[in-house]
């Protein structure tokens, strides 16, 4: 038997976690192994295993995610200082919870990319 998935179970309650952010397309909580002073992760309600499992219907997902990040952005008072979202996909990029996710990481100044 396939474990459940950690991020469903969060969305189900099944998982303590107390949640920042829910409505009808989206989910959003601390990360548990925090990567910078504000790193929170956005998440579609619905189980899709990364950006390869996106098509066409899955537009207004996918701008709520983005916009959810930015509003929590602007909430954390990120909007100045600047913020970074990432979507981690498959293994060349780190991809470890097989349930997509936007971290939104903010609060100190990061490496440039490729540095
Ligand atoms: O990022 C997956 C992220 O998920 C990683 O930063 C840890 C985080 N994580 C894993 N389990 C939990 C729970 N239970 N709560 C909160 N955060 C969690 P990836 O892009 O897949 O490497």
């Amino acid at each position: 038997m396939t474990s459940p998935c950690i991020f469903c179970e969060i969305i189900a309650g099944r998982q303590p976690t107390e949640l920042l952010y829910q409505d009808d397309l989206v989910t959003a909580f601390n990360d548990r192994f925090p990567k910078a002073p504000v790193h929170i992760l956005v998440i579609p309600n619905k189980h899709l295993d990364s950006i390869n499992s996106l098509s066409d219907e899955y537009q207004l997902t996918i701008s709520r995610l983005i916009l959810t990040a930015r509003q929590l952005a602007y909430d954390k008072g990120l909007s100045e200082d600047g913020y970074r979202l990432v979507i981690n996909t498959g293994p060349n990029a780190g991809q470890s919870v097989h349930h997509l996710h936007v971290h939104l990481l903010g609060g100190k100044a990061m490496p440039l990319m490729g540095g």
